[in-house]
């Protein structure tokens, strides 16, 4: 009986002295292929119960959901359901750049009381002919601020227009506020929730951070889009660069309606490999952006390693749907090769459902002298990737590979 309770003893001081340690921890980041760990990746074909996944039943049935499961539960939280009084106003309407779009501005309220809200901005084809196909994402700086001639190369709404797309975006912080260095509330300070974000409103006490709000906001505009005659709801693709390109990948993930989903230079808990801890690792994502995640993420500070999953089981979650994956070559803090590693890694997932991975076994690369802009590509499957010269950031480049390969998908 003594020698248990030392045990225990020594057990519980040692527990202690590691978690004193762990706080105490500096927090080192590297971008030095040199410096990464040796690793080998989580299959995601095999069970919780270490059975073998051998067809896309057994994953549509089963694994999917248990992979789904481990990322709401340790990474990013549970993404609560359609709130019951979620109900739609067409705020205003009209037409512009000449003609070739109609821009509508959407209040989606969230209750039968009108007390929360937020904006949904959309640009569709005036000339088409039937319901558009779309693309869903959210935005850094407010709507407004969409229109601004200075985010003309991330939201190229006349581009997205001539392809035959509709586009509908929210503010980020108008579903929940991300307390960072980008807020600036502008022309949409009157954002729903005054008093916090929609975590703070619904489900609250839920163990959600802001990834999974900002998904469910997704979710709640393509709720909007069924409803809108001009739209084909069925065809709407998700798509968000860099924190919302995690976003966007965690919408897709929960909400099967997406039909396609695109991440743009997601890094760190989006697309990239986690256990090659190059660039922004655990640590320091959820030291310096605590609110994204459940606080059961915290464990993995420190030991990328001990996560039960790694990022291509979340990739993988898109599946059989079409899936793009794209970096920036200077985005070194989001591991382009580790994204491209994602984005290569989800092909035996696909593969069950009889889809085309990447091609090859290489990732893409620029030459020495591409010009500033160039896009490498490995995109004619269901998987794609491509790497564009240049920085983080999501620019027209970008926005025509997306529209080639939506179209090529949608078959249009
Ligand atoms: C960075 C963060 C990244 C990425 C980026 C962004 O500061 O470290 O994970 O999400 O912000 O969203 O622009």
């Amino acid at each position: 009986m003594r020698r248990i309770a030392c045990y225990l003893i020594i057990a519980v001081s040692g527990l202690l002295l590691a978690a004193a340690d762990l706080s105490a921890q500096e927090i080192k980041t590297y971008q030095d292929e040199a410096l990464v760990p040796a690793f080998s990746l989580p299959d995601p074909l095999v069970f919780n119960n270490g059975k073998k996944v051998r067809n896309a039943r057994q994953w549509t049935r089963k694994r999917r959901s248990e992979v789904l499961e481990i990322f709401s539960q340790e990474m990013y939280g549970h993404v609560p359901a359609r709130p019951e009084g979620l109900h739609f106003k067409t705020l205003s309407e009209e037409k512009v750049y000449g003609g070739l779009g109609i821009r509508k501005v959407v209040r989606l309220y969230l209750d039968a009381a009108d007390q929360h809200w937020f904006d949904v901005l959309i640009h569709l084809p005036a000339a088409a002919k039937g319901p558009v196909p779309m693309f869903a994402g959210l935005n850094f700086k407010g709507n407004d601020a969409t229109l601004d001639a200075r985010s003309s190369a991330a939201w190229p709404y006349e581009m997205i227009l001539r392809g035959g797309f509709g586009v509908a975006t929210a503010w980020r912080d108008s579903v929940e506020p991300d307390g960072s260095q980008f807020v600036d509330p502008g022309a949409d300070a009157d954002w729903f929730c005054r008093d916090g974000g929609v975590r703070a409103w619904y489900n609250p006490g839920g163990d959600w951070g802001a990834i999974s709000a900002w998904a469910w906001g997704l979710s709640r505009i393509l709720d909007y889009l069924e409803t809108d005659p001009a739209v084909d709801a069925r065809h709407v693709a998700v798509i968000g660069h860099s924190r919302l390109g995690k976003t966007s990948l965690w919408a897709g993930a929960n909400d099967p309606r997406f039909a396609l989903v695109i991440s743009n230079c997601s890094g760190c808990c989006g697309a990239a490999i986690s256990r090659r801890v190059f660039g922004e690792n655990f640590a320091f994502i959820d030291k310096v952006f605590p609110h994204w995640f459940t606080r059961e993420f915290d464990k993995y500070r420190f030991h990328e390693e001990l996560f039960p999953a790694d990022q291509h089981w979340l990739a993988a979650l898109a599946a059989p749907r079409p899936l793009y994956i794209v970096s920036a070559q200077l985005d070194g803090w989001a591991d382009p090769r580790g994204e491209w590693l994602c984005a290569q890694s989800v092909a035996p997932v696909y593969r069950l459902f009889k889809k085309q991975g990447l091609s090859g076994n290489e990732m893409p690369a620029l030459s020495a002298d591409a010009a500033p802009e160039a896009v490498v590509c490995d995109n004619a499957g269901t998987v794609a990737y491509h790497i564009r010269n240049g920085k983080h950031s999501i620019i027209a480049p970008d926005w025509e590979q997306y529209i080639a390969f939506a179209r090529r998908h949608f078959k249009m």
